[in-house]
């Protein structure tokens, strides 16, 4: 048991490093123009926690318009989200992982989305 984990942590070490590289240009970058009256605080922010028996929290999450952060706390267990429905152009899935965090830019509607490893780990964003 103990020798599974640690090698699951490596290889999981691993992909977080090549996630966050990436993450690092991406998320900001598309959404841009839209909004209009939107905001001067930026929207606010909400975080996601991935993980903690199978869930996601807080769903059904009710935000601006704006970031929301996934921030994953899920042991040695790997999630992903991978998204179901959504206003527009839906957000890129992402793939799984254990520890860290990814900043998802989302518009005005309602997003389904949910851990495509675990049959009925699903989420719901409303943004209004
Ligand atoms: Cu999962």
């Amino acid at each position: 048991m103990p020798s599974r984990l640690v090698s699951l942590g490596l290889s999981l070490a691993g992909i977080w490093l090549l996630a966050a590289c990436g993450s690092s240009t991406s998320p900001y970058g598309g959404g841009g123009g839209g909004g209009g009256g939107g905001g001067s605080t930026g929207g606010h922010l909400t975080t996601i926690t991935v993980g903690n028996g199978l869930t996601f929290r807080p769903t059904p999450d009710t935000v601006s318009v704006g970031n929301v952060t996934f921030s994953w706390a899920a042991g040695s267990v790997n999630h992903t989200v991978t998204w179901d429905s959504g206003p527009g152009t839906l957000p890129a899935d992402i793939g799984p992982q254990s520890t860290g965090s990814v900043v998802v830019s989302v518009q005005m509607g309602t997003y389904q989305y949910h851990c495509s490893i675990h049959a009925g780990m699903s989420g719901t964003i409303v943004v209004q």
